[in-house]
């Protein structure tokens, strides 16, 4: 699948579209979801131009890659939710229901999240 330069998430890399930043390094940009599932609910991704965690994982440099994961780390730290517990969730495409064609990791903690499955 070819990357959409017009989905919503490569519209607020742009600036054209407000978020609620919470990180941001040369790579990454965080932001809370718009649409929370928990009382804490941050959407992480990439700058760079991925559609999903297949396109991230095989196309991204190892920087962009590590500068992800360290990023997910710190932001759980600074959230206080490394203690208690949180999920990370990548959806990607039809059958993992991904509605944004950008890769982004949820995630979730703050309270008790119930079983996954
Ligand atoms: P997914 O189904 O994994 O593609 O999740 C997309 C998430 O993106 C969903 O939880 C809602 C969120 N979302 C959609 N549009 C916006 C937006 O304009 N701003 C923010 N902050 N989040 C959005």
């Amino acid at each position: 699948m070819a990357y959409d330069s017009n989905n919503i998430f490569a519209k607020i890399l742009r600036g054209e579209i407000p978020c609620t930043k919470v990180f941001e390094n040369d790579h990454v940009l965080a932001f809370n979801d718009i649409a929370p599932k928990a009382p804490v609910h941050v959407l992480i991704i990439p700058k760079g131009a991925y559609v999903s965690f297949a396109d991230f994982s095989a196309n991204a440099t190892d920087e962009e890659i590590v500068a992800l994961n360290r990023a997910v780390g710190e932001i759980a730290r600074e959230k206080g939710i490394d203690a208690t517990g949180y999920r990370l969730l990548a959806n990607h495409a039809e059958h993992g229901r991904q509605d944004v064609p950008h890769y982004h990791v949820h995630l979730l903690g703050g309270a008790d999240l119930g079983p996954c499955f």
